[in-house]
């Protein structure tokens, strides 16, 4: 059994990772976040220590690492806003645990170089969450395009539409600086699954980039992709909103619509379980994912130029 904490216990995803550690069979032992909206905590594992401030947490997890009794932490999971990853990663292996972090892992593709040094300094791992790589279905299209010869190229339209109300540009989800923006903090998932499923990434142009919405063309070895990302609900297909659905995600590969929609719950669960049996993705796994959201973060807006997706209207 290994010992767990966590970074960032009060949030939203939080307790997909306490689910996670304690369906693997293992223990969450300390839990840090500055809100104290916490209780969950209790529905997993009630005797894990909480700490609100950093020094604590840091003390406790530090008195644990020299004990040398067999109860140092393991494991650090991070579920931090995005611009803290970095450091409560540093934090991770510095103190004797490997990382487990949610995506994106960093904001910018020379973070990763910062933390591969640190790797190689203390011999701990980060751990990354891509959980799309373990989604059935997209694991299925990356047969399917395996199996086809190696210079067929698909043309691709990726619309993924998670609606978000008023809160969302209120937090820090909101903000450039501590998400990344909408392509980074919800795109890179598909970013990440594009270059997982079609090969090495050849062009990258933006069309479109607002708070809630963002548009652009991708074209790898094996595909041409045309994206659509949003997070008005007013994009959702009319007949698909009136079925009471505020989520619309799909992709169509050459005229084949890829069933992905559904699924996405166990999917921490299963990242889990690959990386403590050895198999989870490492730094390097993250790099071409975040050179791509950087690089449309920074990238001027072409407009209806090109071969944009249709839902740009
Ligand atoms: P959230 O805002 O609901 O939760 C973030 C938590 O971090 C909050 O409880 C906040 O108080 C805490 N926090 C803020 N500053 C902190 C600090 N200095 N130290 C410790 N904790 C701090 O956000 P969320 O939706 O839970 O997102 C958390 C992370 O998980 C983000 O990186 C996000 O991108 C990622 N995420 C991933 C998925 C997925 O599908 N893999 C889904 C949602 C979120
Ligand atoms: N929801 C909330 O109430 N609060 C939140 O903070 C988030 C969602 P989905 P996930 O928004 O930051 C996606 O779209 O898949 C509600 C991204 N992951 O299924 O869980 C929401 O309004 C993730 O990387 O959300 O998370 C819905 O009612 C990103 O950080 C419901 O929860 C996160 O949005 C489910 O919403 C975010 C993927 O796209 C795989």
């Amino acid at each position: 059994m290994k010992n767990f904490a966590l970074i960032g216990a009060a949030g939203y995803i939080a307790p997909r990772h306490m689910k996670a550690i304690k369906a693997t069979q293992n223990s969450l032992v300390a839990a840090l976040d500055p809100n104290d909206s916490v209780g969950i905590i209790d529905s997993y594992f009630p005797d894990a220590d909480f700490f609100t401030e950093f020094e604590r947490f840091d003390r406790h997890i530090d008195k644990k690492h020299r004990a040398h009794d067999g109860a140092s932490v393991d494991f650090i999971s991070i579920a931090s806003p995005n611009y803290l990853h970095d450091s409560h990663m540093r934090f991770a292996l510095r103190s004797g645990a490997d990382a487990v972090c949610e995506k994106p892992l960093v904001l910018n593709p020379w973070n990763i170089d910062g933390l591969l040094e640190l790797e190689k300094d203390t011999g701990q791992k980060v751990h990354t969450i891509l959980q799309l790589r373990l989604h059935p279905g997209i694991l299925a299209l990356r047969d399917k395009v395996n199996a086809q010869p190696g210079d067929h190229k698909h043309d691709v339209d990726l619309t993924y539409i998670t609606s978000r109300g008023h809160w969302y540009l209120q937090s820090w989800k909101g903000d450039e600086k501590k998400s990344g923006g909408i392509a980074t903090n919800i795109g890179v998932h598909f970013y990440d699954m594009l270059q997982f499923v079609f090969g090495q990434l050849q062009s990258n142009v933006v069309h479109y980039s607002a708070p809630t919405k963002a548009a652009g063309y991708l074209e790898y070895a094996k595909a041409r992709v045309r994206w659509f990302l949003s997070l008005d609900v007013n994009d959702v297909p009319e007949d698909v909103r009136a079925a009471g659905q505020r989520t619309f995600r799909s992709i169509n590969v050459s005229g084949d619509e890829i069933e992905f929609s559904g699924g996405f719950t166990d999917l921490h669960t299963r990242s889990y379980e690959e990386i403590l049996a050895g198999n989870g993705f490492g730094l390097e796994a993250n790099r071409v994912a975040i050179e791509t959201v950087a690089d449309i973060r920074t990238a001027s807006p072409q407009g209806r130029n090109g071969d944009y997706h249709p839902f740009l209207g």
